[in-house]
């Protein structure tokens, strides 16, 4: 029976032998923005012409506004598989992270874009019923939304962090002098600028709700395009317009009105401790004001455990955070070793281990060089790739060891930035901290122990490829802690790291 969209129809075997491609998270989030309409005039993903004229007048080749390339790159061999002279050959399935189908682009450019990759340009339309996730009955599109929406004015909020009372106040305020009806639009495809997890922002929003007024509350995704902050507050705007908001209040400088939408940056706000009332800072004798905390302050107080102030959050939403952000001695954690073969970077890890495991810390999971080469990593070479793809495995494992309030031990070579700092950010995604331990051991004292003997080998050319010999160790630029255990004992290496720890709220103090 096909499907179609003005002008547009097509038979089902089309869809079933097109080819499938998962975007990259920020395509996906733009995907959805466009299938929701949300980037209206937008129907797909843009081409050549307008890319071009975008880069030289800031408007599409028609001439209409818009901010950002909406893109999408596909690897070239899959490009080729496309035949654009033929509208039966030239559908491309979109899929989701998990390979669920969310889209079929109709292909009308296909355009150079890195080396290994093209850009493909054409419109989208959904397949299946576009809602999943948590939180999905929040997930609705600018016409849902604007469907229930009063009439009168609408004033947008961009909830891309936890509201506290200094923003409620402003909220509340705002709302007030305008008579208007409440739109909090929540970002959820990635983690917010504090790093929360999106389900765990949506909690604390919600969390804040009884203390708006009356609200409507979205979820929905806002992706950021490659370095450029001002376009991507403009593309804010206008989607927050898609969705009916009428008044919107800034949550950065660089927002600006525009789309038939007004940006209203709220006056800078201070408790009165006279009263216990949010108000201008001007307002206010100085030795009775308080200033909101900053986000640093913020994140001190759930790192360390200690509860939030009341006067500065409402208790609702400080329970949100404490149990999104637990203090750092109960959050999970991933200890992560690096430097070269010999450096001593399993003997500490498994030092490490045993001292967590006598004084009763959270669970600990080791993930030791030689038993994931023989387990998870079995298989793998040496080549670049494959010691990219086993850091990888071994980080996201520990991610998930401290998704879930574990402590993971790591010590591969991990020789290359990149793949650590992959590393870095499952950990981050998870909600887990990272602490990169550079074991940084010269290669003169590693080659001198050289107890496998495979320096030996690799200098007398029996082996290729050995890191520090004929292959790259990328010195971290971004380690917590850096120890040479040149001359070092056992205990004391072992030592540092745990003082380390220790000193900076990992490890229960008792
Ligand atoms: S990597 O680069 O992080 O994927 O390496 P890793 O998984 O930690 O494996 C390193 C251990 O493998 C042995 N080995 C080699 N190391 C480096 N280069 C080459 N070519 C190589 N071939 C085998 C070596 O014994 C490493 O063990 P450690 O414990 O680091 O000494």
């Amino acid at each position: 029976n096909g499907w179609a969209v003005e002008g547009w129809a097509l038979p089902d075997e089309v869809l079933r032998d097109a080819p499938t491609y998962t975007p990259k998270p920020s395509e996906i989030a733009d995907l959805e923005l466009l299938l929701s309409e949300a980037y209206t005039p937008l129907t797909g993903f843009l081409g050549s012409a307008d890319l071009i004229a975008l880069r030289r007048t800031g408007r599409l080749a028609d001439g209409t506004t818009w901010p950002v390339p909406v893109t999408l790159e596909v690897p070239r061999t899959l490009a080729e598989q496309l035949d654009i002279a033929n509208p039966l050959r030239r559908v491309l399935v979109l899929a989701d992270l998990e390979g669920a189908p969310i889209a079929a682009l109709d292909t009308t450019e296909i355009y150079p874009a890195r080396k290994t990759t093209a850009g493909v340009a054409g419109r989208v339309r959904r397949l299946g019923d576009g809602r999943h996730g948590a939180f999905r009955r929040m997930r609705r599109t600018p016409a849902e939304v604007r469907e229930t929406l009063p009439a009168g004015r609408i004033l947008g909020v961009i909830a891309d962090r936890p509201l506290h009372r200094p923003q409620l106040a402003q909220i509340a305020r705002a709302a007030r002098t305008l008579a208007a009806h409440l739109l909090v639009l929540v970002p959820v495809d990635s983690p917010g600028p504090d790093g929360l997890a999106p389900e765990a922002l949506v909690r604390c929003v919600l969390a804040a709700r009884d203390r708006m007024p009356s609200s409507t509350i979205v979820a929905l995704p806002l992706p950021h395009h490659e370095g450029d902050d001002i376009r991507d507050a403009m593309l804010r705007t206008r989607v927050a317009a898609a969705y009916g908001v009428t008044h919107l209040l800034a949550s950065s400088e660089s927002m600006l009105s525009g789309g038939g939408l007004r940006v209203l940056v709220p006056r800078e706000l201070a408790y009165d401790g006279r009263d216990g009332q949010w108000r201008s800072l001007d307002d206010i004798p100085p030795k009775h004001r308080r200033l909101p905390l900053t986000t640093g302050e913020i994140e001190d107080h759930l790192d360390r455990g200690t509860i939030l102030p009341e006067w500065h959050t409402p208790p609702a939403v400080a329970r949100e955070l404490a149990r999104a952000r637990p203090p750092r001695r109960q959050r999970g954690l991933v200890v992560f070793f690096t430097g070269l073969s010999g450096s001593g970077k399993s003997t500490m890890a498994t030092g490490l281990a045993d001292a967590l495991q006598e004084s009763g810390e959270r669970t600990i999971t080791l993930l030791d060089g030689d038993i994931v080469r023989r387990h998870l990593s079995a298989g793998l070479g040496f080549s670049a790739e494959d010691r990219d793809t086993n850091i990888r495995r071994i980080g996201w494992v520990a991610a998930e060891v401290g998704r879930h309030g574990g402590v993971a031990i790591c010590c591969p070579i991990a020789p290359y930035r990149d793949s650590r700092a992959a590393a870095r950010e499952f950990a981050r995604n998870a909600g887990a901290g990272f602490v990169l331990v550079h074991v940084s051991t010269p290669l003169a004292e590693c080659e001198r122990r050289d107890r496998k003997g495979l320096y030996a080998k690799a200098r007398a050319g029996l082996i290729k490829g050995m890191t520090g010999i004929d292959d790259p160790y990328e010195v971290p630029l971004d380690a917590e802690l850096t120890i040479d255990t040149t001359g070092l004992s056992h205990g004391e290496a072992v030592t540092t790291v745990l003082r380390y720890l220790g000193s900076n709220g990992w490890l229960d103090p008792r």
